[in-house]
């Protein structure tokens, strides 16, 4: 999803609207810079009403904004959306005072709650001081930028070449030699090191713009957006990771042997601990791309959908080549291998958007395949972090991919279109509610839709070969899910565990980078291989730092998601074991999960989850309960060895 800073901060210009008949001075109420003053005696639901209108009219200029810095990153694009977010957050500032007269006052309850989301609506908060908030929309602007920019140049004279992420992520993906996934991990990490004192005064920034707003601290702002005190839920996180860590822990454990067996003495670090740089992925988040390492019984079922893929990407280039008179100069051929790349990309949409079809959902509008950007261009900088957006809060919907035929690709297509399907089903709700019931809902929409591709489903589509009903099939398919899953449960946990330090002042500035390896030491038993000092800021080497997105959201979705799929699995009246439920063309699972989306953001979480799953707790036992045959299995393979890491090795030693 683009961050919510996008979908709900939004963008109005206070001179576009009115209410009949207040617009003489004496019947409106001074106000706040940037913002339309507030008719005399306009009641809290009139408020809550002219906000919304607001919003509506507003937000389609700044969408345009920020889609524009993102698809075309250069200096003027960054200066038109800094702006953009300035005028923004003056406004929202404005609401947010003039909310403050209905404090204390007895409320409707949709409208005590549009006033409560209205207060949590930046993720990016605003200073008061307008020359302060400037200063950190245009930080915010360059951070991204620079991250979309990213470029890892090496070698000299004619050996020179110069990668971006996708280049580099192709590398780790792909090639087992391990100086050469080194070389990709750590050029890649280079990109981020100028950006440390920039994001050192976006934090201070932000942090004055949370404490004008009342929080304690940028952090405390981000826990308070999930109808719980902020304690309850840091509280919560924890519970949730108590529940998984021993599944994490025996496939942590299952990988290290696998990692030993090919790189001997080098397929660890001190301590028990994985390479960063071997994992397959340069955060270490994902493990799948170490198939061909990790794969339990390699004369099992074929679940090789790259290849599949790739094969799709040929047959879609040679279309394009066929349709060429004559014999193609290189200037043709690489205009064709775009139209080829483009085809197969839709053609990969076209598959995502045919299982929400089949669950009863819309087709996507024409707009979308319009407009969206579906490859990386080749004569410009993008931001290709994958993201979906709501351009007009109404049907101009659209995602933002750089898409390559691969299966890690084609699952963040089905999760973006997840954002989208949410974003058309909330669309006829006000404004402020036009959110996820909270941010890891958003999160989980599509990656149900994931857990539901089953082997049996992707053969269906022709992405796999025929598939036995053995246990080694069934052990091969739960590892591919839980290289996905499982292995990201920890990451999605320890990027704010560093950033509501960084936030909170107990992680400073001059320990950036030790605190963020120690942190992925603790949770994720992931170290680097040699020494990463404070010349380093590996972590705006990960989009959502620089684009200060929030990233609980994503570890709640990888406990949601689980709990959503259950649930409609029940609907369809699935009765056999967990993961071998696929709700694909089932109408009333796709009825229960419309319903679900269409609450949007209007009532407090806990009351959606008990409609969908008849819960009002988030809870990782269907997680367990999904891999229960996996976790048997990784426990046999453990047996007799020394499993789990020794997080603080140097300082033990
Ligand atoms: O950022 C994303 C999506 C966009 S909301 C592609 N994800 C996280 C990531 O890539 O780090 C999806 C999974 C986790
Ligand atoms: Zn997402």
């Amino acid at each position: 999803m683009k961050p919510r800073h996008l979908l709900l901060a939004l963008a109005v210009t206070a001179s576009v609207f009115t209410i009949a008949g207040c617009k003489k001075p004496a019947e409106t109420e001074p106000a706040p810079t940037g913002v339309a003053p507030a008719p005399k005696g306009e009641t809290a639901d009139q408020f809550v009403a002219r906000v919304n209108a607001e919003i509506k009219k507003g937000y389609p200029e700044l969408a345009s904004a920020q889609w524009l810095s993102s698809t075309y990153i250069n200096s003027d694009s960054e200066l038109v959306s800094a702006k953009a977010e300035e005028r923004n957050l003056t406004q929202l500032r404005g609401w947010i005072e003039q909310s403050r007269k209905y404090e204390g006052q007895q409320l409707s309850p949709d409208t005590a709650r549009a006033i409560q989301l209205l207060k949590l609506q930046a993720d990016m908060p605003p200073p008061k001081d307008p020359a302060q908030l400037e200063a950190l929309t245009k930080l915010a602007s360059k951070l991204e930028g620079m991250y979309g920019k990213g470029t890892y140049c090496s070698g000299t004279g004619t050996a020179k070449k110069c990668r971006q992420l996708g280049e580099l992520e192709d590398v780790l993906r792909t090639s087992r030699d391990y100086d050469e996934q080194l070389d990709a991990w750590q050029g890649w990490h280079t990109i981020a090191q100028p950006m440390r004192p920039d994001y050192v005064k976006f934090v201070e920034l932000s942090n004055i713009g949370a404490r004008d707003m009342g929080f304690a601290d940028t952090g405390e702002l981000w826990r308070s957006g999930y109808d719980m005190t902020p304690a309850q839920f840091a509280a919560d996180t924890d519970r949730l990771w108590g529940q998984v860590k021993p599944l994490y822990d025996q496939l942590h454990c299952y990988a290290r042997t696998q990692l030993e067996a090919k790189y001997g003495d080098r397929g660890e670090v001190a301590g028990g601990m994985l390479p960063a740089h071997l994992m397959g992925n340069m955060w270490q988040q994902d493990w799948s791309n170490l198939w061909d390492i990790l794969q339990p019984y390699p004369n099992g079922d074929d679940l090789n959908i790259t290849g599949k893929l790739q094969d799709l990407a040929t047959q879609d280039f040679n279309l394009a080549l066929a349709q060429h008179d004559g014999s193609p100069t290189a200037d043709d051929l690489a205009d064709m291998r775009v139209i080829g790349q483009l085809a197969t990309a839709k053609h990969m949409t076209e598959r995502a958007e045919d299982f929400y079809a089949s669950l009863g959902m819309p087709k996507l509008p024409a707009t979308y395949w319009e407009k969206s950007q579906f490859i990386k261009p080749r004569d410009r900088d993008v931001v290709c972090h994958a993201s979906a957006w709501p351009m007009d809060m109404a049907d101009d919907v659209r995602t933002k991919m750089c898409i390559k035929p691969n299966e890690e690709d084609f699952t963040t297509i089905y999760h973006e279109l997840g954002h989208v399907y949410y974003y058309t089903a909330y669309k006829h709700l006000p404004p402020l509610f036009q959110n996820g019931a909270h941010d890891g809902f958003h999160e989980a929409i599509g990656d149900t839709i994931v857990l539901a591709m089953t082997p049996q489903y992707l053969h269906s589509i022709g992405l796999v070969g025929e598939q036995q009903q053995s246990d080694q099939s069934l052990i091969n398919a739960q590892m591919r899910m839980a290289l996905a899953k499982v292995s990201f449960l920890p990451f999605g946990l320890m990027i704010d565990r560093w950033r509501w330090g960084v936030f909170d002042g107990s992680i400073k500035p001059d320990q950036y980078n030790k605190a963020w390896w120690d942190l992925k030491a603790k949770y994720q038993g992931v170290a680097p291989a040699s020494a990463r000092g404070e010349e380093f800021f590996d972590a705006g080497a990960k989009y959502h730092v620089p684009g200060n997105t929030p990233y609980t959201r994503y570890f709640l979705s990888h406990v949601l998601q689980f709990q959503f799929y259950k649930a409609l699995c029940d609907e369809a009246g699935y009765k056999g074991p967990l993961h071998g439920c696929s709700f694909y063309g089932n109408k009333a699972a796709g009825e229960k999960f419309s319903r679900m989306l269409s609450r949007g953001a209007s009532q407090p979480w806990q009351a959606t989850l008990k409609e969908m799953t008849g819960s009002d707790k988030m809870d990782a036992t269907p997680v367990l309960e999904y891999f229960a045959p996996l976790q048997d299995w990784l426990k046999k393979q453990n047996e007799g060895k020394t499993c789990g890491w020794n997080a603080t090795p140097a300082a033990k030693g």
